[in-house]
């Protein structure tokens, strides 16, 4: 008899833990950064923690969450993949543990758990107790764990992620053989697979009454602006006051709440405007009931016309890369060193902007693309969206986009540096017309696909321009239902190869074709080709480092001479990671200006020159 209690009790306590409340996130949770001031604390997990790899998916069942035996060590943020010898490729289950005391003071307040982003899905547990859980990667999270929690004590906190691939996620893998194309691992996209927690795990405190979000809209007049601040509350606060602190201003307002919400309006005469010249930001401070939140905001407009970007009414013309979260060793976790020394490269080489292609960056990003003054396109990492795999798996991915689409404008609604939202990038029409130079028709399913999703980002942000960016060969109508086009062009590269003068002929061309059938901007979001550092030839031959200079120069002369052009960004800043395949030597893609390591290929000189003369 006792021995059947003893077999039938973890059964009973996995049972439990299977079905107990893991909370799923809501995307109001990640709105507010953490933030240590004088009504909240918070505390960055960041450094060493513990680590193990769940290959027979045995963790759940044997109580992991209740602390990791025989772990190894591993560093958050960071991929997990290159930290040990044998885990490149592994994408299953691993868990990771970490203690955290969290101390006297914060006895009384709400404590939250906030995970910066976790590849692709997360579980966790604080003191053996499920918590929550979340989908998606490159996204934070967060719950409300001050039932779980501790206080002047030590916590246990374990957290299980997957980065499976699977044709219903977003991005999308494992979609079958792609004969001589296909790649190993099973990506649908262009980049590797990283995997594990790549950003800040932070624990944080609240007061039991305050300030739930805050959405900053500002309006640009001529010699004037208006900020507009909305606050949503949390709990009994009755009323909120708002100062903005800046050059020559100091303005306040006291507010009451309707409902959970109350609005500032407030008037800023002679405005120091948020520009690529002059990031400057004013101190926004909300204070309701015993909290306080800091925000630093910009005042700029953006806008579109049937040609032109503007930003505060002016002409802007992007001039950029497109980028990834990548560095050897790292992988995709965030490296402060090389975060700095991109955005100085960036100034170096005279971009103004670039895109976040292919997912939300870490919000260290957005925060030095502020003060930085340098542009953003803000895409979800819808890369690789599929129509040809049935509408089933069509429909869940649209829902995956829609919630994506949320969260990241709930996380950088605020950030004056996000001037465009990306919706997709290149998906894939069930019928191309890859090398033509025509576009490909679209059916009415996935036109209607596209407009869902625009309609979800305006009715989440009404403010900026929204965006799909197009793969070559594919239908422009998705792009012609947006505000503004992005489209990827390769012509000279996969299409006419090492023919830079007819590939630039039938850019050109098609261009002209885009801009008069749809009447609007053109963004060319990636252009390039893959060069091998130190690669040189007298005449010119693909994968050189002449042939990439003359490639972008080509490009960059055909756009001058249209005035719907409303920016370039080369494809790629850096060399990135990828998965294996033959047409990715060495596991890489070469397209960077600057070599993985940040060393300036010729073609980043050639940039250096054009970009710094030209605004
Ligand atoms: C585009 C993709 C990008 C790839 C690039 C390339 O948007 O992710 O890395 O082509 O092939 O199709 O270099």
């Amino acid at each position: 008899m006792k021995k059947f209690y003893l077999f039938i009790l973890p059964v009973i306590v996995s049972f439990a833990a299977n079905a107990q409340a893991f909370m799923t996130a809501n995307a109001q949770d990640i709105a507010l950064y953490p933030q240590q001031n004088e009504s909240r604390n918070a505390m960055n997990l960041s450094g060493i923690w513990k680590f193990k790899k769940d290959t027979a998916g045995v963790g759940e069942k044997e109580q992991w969450f209740n602390g990791l035996t025989h772990a190894v060590s591993i560093a958050v943020p960071g991929s997990y993949n290159e930290q040990m010898e044998d885990s490149r490729d592994y994408l299953g289950l691993v868990w990771y543990e970490q203690r955290a005391f969290v101390p006297k003071s914060w006895a009384g307040q709400k404590i939250f758990i906030r995970v910066g982003s976790a590849s692709y899905a997360a579980k966790i547990w604080v003191n053996g107790k499920p918590v929550g859980m979340h989908e998606g990667g490159h996204l934070p999270f967060a719950f409300d764990i001050s039932n779980d929690v501790s206080v002047n004590a030590e916590n246990l906190i374990v957290i299980q992620t997957e980065n499976e691939l699977k044709p219903t996620r977003v991005p999308t893998g494992n979609l079958g053989s792609g004969g001589m194309f296909s790649n190993n691992p099973k990506t649908n996209y262009d980049f590797f697979p990283y995997a594990g927690l790549e950003r800040a795990v932070w624990l944080y405190s609240i007061p039991q009454n305050g300030i739930g979000d805050i959405t900053t809209k500002t309006i640009v007049n001529d010699g004037s602006a208006t900020v507009s601040v909305l606050i949503k509350k949390y709990g009994s606060v009755k009323k909120a006051a708002v100062k903005l602190n800046g050059d020559n201003t100091t303005e306040q307002s006291l507010l009451d709440f309707s409902g959970d919400e109350a609005t500032a309006v407030i008037k800023v005469p002679n405005p120091r405007l948020w520009s690529t010249d002059d990031p400057y930001l004013y101190q926004l401070t909300v204070i309701a009931g015993t909290d306080v939140y800091h925000l630093n905001i910009g005042i700029r407009s953006v806008s579109v016309t049937n040609k032109q970007l503007l930003l505060n009414g002016k002409p802007v013309f992007l001039k950029g890369f497109g980028k990834h979260e990548d560095f050897p060793i790292f992988g995709k976790g965030l490296a402060g060193p090389v975060m700095v020394k991109d955005y100085s490269l960036l100034k170096w080489v005279g971009a103004n902007s670039y895109r976040t292609s292919h997912y939300p960056y870490d919000e260290e990003y957005m925060m030095m693309a502020d003060r930085e003054g340098i542009l953003i396109i803000d895409e979800i990492p819808a890369v690789g969206l599929i129509f040809a795999d049935g509408e089933a798996n069509v429909d869940i991915r649209k829902e995956t986009c829609k919630k994506q689409i949320r969260e990241l404008v709930a996380r950088d609604k605020n950030h004056p540096s996000v001037i465009i939202w990306s919706l997709a990038n290149e998906p894939f029409p069930k019928n191309m017309n890859f090398g033509s130079g025509k576009d490909a028709p679209a059916d009415a399913y996935s036109l209607n696909f596209f407009k869902e999703l625009y309609r979800t980002a305006k009715e989440a942000d009404d403010t900026r321009p929204v965006t799909i960016v197009g793969l070559q060969g594919g239908p422009s109508e998705w792009l012609g239902a947006m505000d503004l086009m992005c489209i990827n062009r390769y012509y000279g590269w996969y299409t006419q190869p090492g023919d830079i003068k007819n590939g630039v002929k039938l850019f050109s061309q098609e261009l002209d074709d885009l801009h008069l059938k749809y009447n609007k901007p053109i963004i060319v979001t990636e252009f390039g080709a893959d060069t091998y550092a130190g690669m040189h030839t007298d005449q010119q031959e693909m994968f050189t480092e002449e042939f990439q200079k003359d490639f972008i120069k080509a490009y960059l002369e055909c756009a001058d001479t249209k005035d719907f052009v409303a920016g370039m960004h080369v494809w790629a800043f850096a060399d990135f990671k990828t998965s294996q395949g033959i047409i990715r030597f060495g596991g890489m893609n070469y397209k960077g200006v600057f070599t993985r390591d940040r060393k300036p290929k010729l073609a980043a000189y050639y940039l250096r020159s054009k970009w710094n003369l030209t605004h």
